[in-house]
């Protein structure tokens, strides 16, 4: 009654009698009040983690769940004629995000709430997102994404920073969004802006003019950087984030009384990939000019700092030539050449320096150098760190090394995404699950019931029955309900390997046509973005939205084989499309995905993984077992060997496996020449014949057979429940609340 009130108070009139738009706000204002009363910003020591993304998701009912109201809010709105899931729909999701490095970072956001520790997320408000994708002629097409003005939940405050780059002083300002945690504190996610931006500069599609930075710098996140200008505005925006962050800080700690001598007792700042690297010397660069000799200032900040890794690819082992530095941050210039210089004395191995003889700067070996802490994010991500990708550090400070595995949030990842399965958990073993993943592992004694078994089996029905009625209501996509639903979200790269799977589609289709009929009908599901300058990811792109035509308006094949590519794929769709799976695609090259988090949420809601050993695959079959996952391809260490010793040739497979190259000719096959653009079909063919740089010929024999007996196995109903239930009862251990115990325990030692 009282919450039907304070609902009732925001909206001036009675619920029944408001639109759900107006009920959307007023519930967002009682949620903001509530958050509000919680503490906030108290203790001493304060983790200040900087992201580039933050990939939150929609606020709403998150915050409903973690302030314990969601239930009672749905029932009293439901009372008064009113469907919580269509207030939901209202919200537009922030785009502030990318993939799973963002992801994870508004996981551990959650979970540093509920734990109770002091801590903020610091990032950029990027005004038009990522992107927003749409599918037309089977490509992807990129338009802008301005989430603002239908989110709501960014409140502007007075803080702000003067940012003086090499040509001109920016004014920052400061917006907020309340982070609630589950049960506890109330911390804050800063994003910082300015308010020059202007979003009508933007022009068809995403494109704008990259050197007008009082305009242009938080319009999007990850602006394309094929050319110059582009990577200079990476640049602008790194800079402009880690001021503003290194100010904020130096102010928060000033104020609960640090002499900067001993920041290292009031501040942790957790420095997500290379992104953020320019917050050493630009910490440095202030703390100079507050007083501290150069050599106080660089051990004080190196006993702040601490980096993770999220991937041993190139692309996020930033280099910037130290001209564009000179240009952009000169001020910056003369502390990295200390920074330089120090090393040198140190090492004479050219390969740790921190600008090479090519004056290029290696953001990564900042932090290495300058930091206390550097870790991996899963087990064998990190020991592939310490022997192979950053040996030579490994050996300069053993002891700064470490590993922490990734982890999700149950809040968003099975109690708001699957209530179904949730409300059964809590049936079978009472709730102390929701503050200790590890109890899920009670689950196990249910295998040997029927009934049980039987339900678990009735909430997957149910979940596809919802997901299909959201799909076709939301992008007109009819699925069979009755079919095994094989999915694959991640953001599209070749490491990644979609394209693996669009070649089993391919292997799939021509059995189908020579009358090999699956026992089950499958739903092959993609969801993926690419990013708009990566040719071959939407050349891929371009192959599963051809595949999808071809397969699902065959007769013969679309009774048994069906493939969906859901545009505009999110966290708001996967929260749909998780809980509905059946078969968890995790199929990249052994070493080359860091973790992956997609695996856990997937494990969480009792899908079964078809993967390669790799991420954090590696911890989800030790804990599962052979018989509770799909396992497949080569390991690790022998793709290691074939790119030390340069020996993989696609043609060595492509020539000697009939089936390979019957799959790999249909790409430029006549049926798909019709059907899709011959340029970007042949590019493909050719790229995957010529390079296949992430070895997909290597695994493909192996992952048709392994998919091929998963899929025989689906149809023993019984026996995949009992997968199922061993997988569910098994993901305690991907909880972000462990995973942000262990950062505390290790790296942050905030105290509670
Ligand atoms: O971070 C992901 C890893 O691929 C995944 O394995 C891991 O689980 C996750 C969390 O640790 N990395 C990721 O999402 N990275 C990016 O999205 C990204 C985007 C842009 C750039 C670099 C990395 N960039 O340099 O522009």
């Amino acid at each position: 009654m009282k919450l039907e009130m304070l609902v009732s108070e925001k909206l001036g009139k009675a619920i029944s009698e408001s639109s759900n738009q107006e009920i959307y706000q007023a519930l967002m204002a009682v949620v903001q009040d509530m958050a509000e009363q919680k503490e906030s910003n108290a203790g001493k020591k304060k983790v200040y983690y900087v992201s580039a993304e933050f990939l939150i998701g929609k606020l709403l009912s998150n915050n409903m769940i973690n302030l314990g109201i969601y239930e009672d809010v749905r029932k009293m709105l439901a009372a008064n004629g009113k469907d919580i899931c269509e207030i939901e729909e209202i919200e537009a999701e922030p785009s502030l995000g990318n993939g799973g490095l963002g992801r994870l970072a508004a996981c551990f956001l959650d979970s540093i709430a509920t734990l109770g520790y002091n801590g903020a997320g610091i990032g950029l408000n990027y005004h038009l997102g990522l992107f927003q994708q749409k599918f037309a002629d089977h490509m992807q097409k990129e338009t802008k994404n301005p989430w603002m003005d239908r989110s709501g939940w960014l409140k502007r405050t007075d803080v702000g920073f003067p940012v003086s780059f090499g040509n001109m002083t920016l004014q920052s300002v400061m917006y907020e969004i309340l982070v609630t945690g589950y049960g506890n504190r109330t911390n804050k996610l800063q994003l910082f802006d300015i308010d020059s931006v202007d979003e009508s500069i933007v022009q068809d599609g995403i494109s704008f003019d990259k050197k007008e930075i009082a305009k242009n710098l938080t319009l999007f996140l990850y602006p394309d950087d094929s050319d110059e200008d582009g990577r200079k505005l990476r640049i602008y925006q790194q800079y402009f984030m880690v001021s503003n962050g290194a100010q904020l800080i130096l102010k928060e700690c000033e104020a609960r009384g640090c002499n900067l001598y001993d920041l290292p007792d009031y501040a942790v700042i957790q420095i997500n990939d290379t992104h953020p690297t320019m917050i050493i010397p630009e910490l440095i660069r202030l703390l100079i000019a507050r007083g501290l000799s150069v050599d106080d200032a660089i051990d004080v900040v190196s006993r702040t700092c601490a980096y993770t890794n999220h991937t041993i690819l190139a692309e996020a082992l930033e280099k910037w030539p130290l001209h564009y530095l000179q240009e952009i941050v000169p001020q910056l210039v003369p502390i990295i050449e200390i920074l330089d210089d120090k090393v040198r004395r140190k090492y004479a191995d050219e390969s740790v320096a921190v600008i090479d003889r090519n004056d290029v700067v290696h953001m990564a070996h900042i932090d290495i150098h300058y930091g206390f802490s550097v870790n991996g994010v899963a087990a064998l991500h990190t020991q592939i760190l310490k022997e192979t990708e950053l040996h030579h550090f490994y050996q300069l400070y053993p002891e700064k090394f470490n590993n922490k595995t990734n982890g999700i949030t149950f809040r968003r990842w099975l109690f708001h995404c699957n209530p179904l399965l949730a409300d059964q958990i809590t049936e079978w073993i009472g709730d102390g699950y929701k503050k200790d993943a590890a109890e899920l592992k009670k689950l196990e004694k249910f295998a040997s019931d029927e009934q049980s078994l039987q339900n678990l089996l009735q909430i997957k029905k149910e979940n596809k029955h919802q997901l299909s009625e959201y799909l076709k209501r939301t992008q007109g996509i009819e699925l069979n309900e009755d079919s095994v639903f094989d999915i694959q979200i991640k953001r599209l790269h070749e490491y990644k390997r979609q394209q693996m799977n669009a070649l089993y589609v391919i292997y799939k289709y021509l059995e189908i046509k020579s009358g090999k009929l699956p026992k089950t009908p499958i739903t092959v599901i993609f969801g993926a973005k690419a990013a708009p300058a990566y040719v071959i990811a939407k050349d891929i792109i371009h192959l599963i939205l051809c595949l999808q035509e071809l397969v699902n308006q065959d007769p013969e094949v679309s009774p048994y084989l069906n493939v969906v590519m859901v545009e505009n794929y999110n966290v708001t769709l996967a929260e749909k499309l998780i809980p509905a799976c059946d078969i968890s695609e995790q199929i990249s090259l052994a070493s080359k995905e860091a973790s992956g988090t997609g695996n856990m949420k997937f494990m969480l809601n009792g899908a079964v993984t078809l993967g390669t050993e790799d991420g954090a695959n590696v911890e989800i079959h030790q804990f599962v077992g052979d018989d509770n996952i799909y396992i497949f391809g080569a390991k690790s260490d022998e793709v290691i060997a074939h790119y030390e010793k340069s020996d993989y040739r696609p043609s060595d497979y492509y020539t000697k496996n009939p089936m390979i190259q019957k799959a790999v000719e249909f790409i430029t096959g006549p049926q798909m020449m019709e059907i899709g653009k011959k340029e970007n079909l042949e590019r493909l063919s050719s790229e995957l014949k010529k390079k296949d740089w992430f070895m997909t010929f290597l695994d493909l024999e192996d992952y048709i057979r392994t998919k091929e007996r998963a899929l025989e196995d689906y149809t023993d109903r019984k026996t995949w429940a009992k997968k199922m239930l061993a997988n569910i009862s098994n993901a305690g251990f991907f909880s972000s609340d462990r995973t942000i115990r262990e950062y505390n325990r290790d790296i942050w030692k905030l105290g509670d």
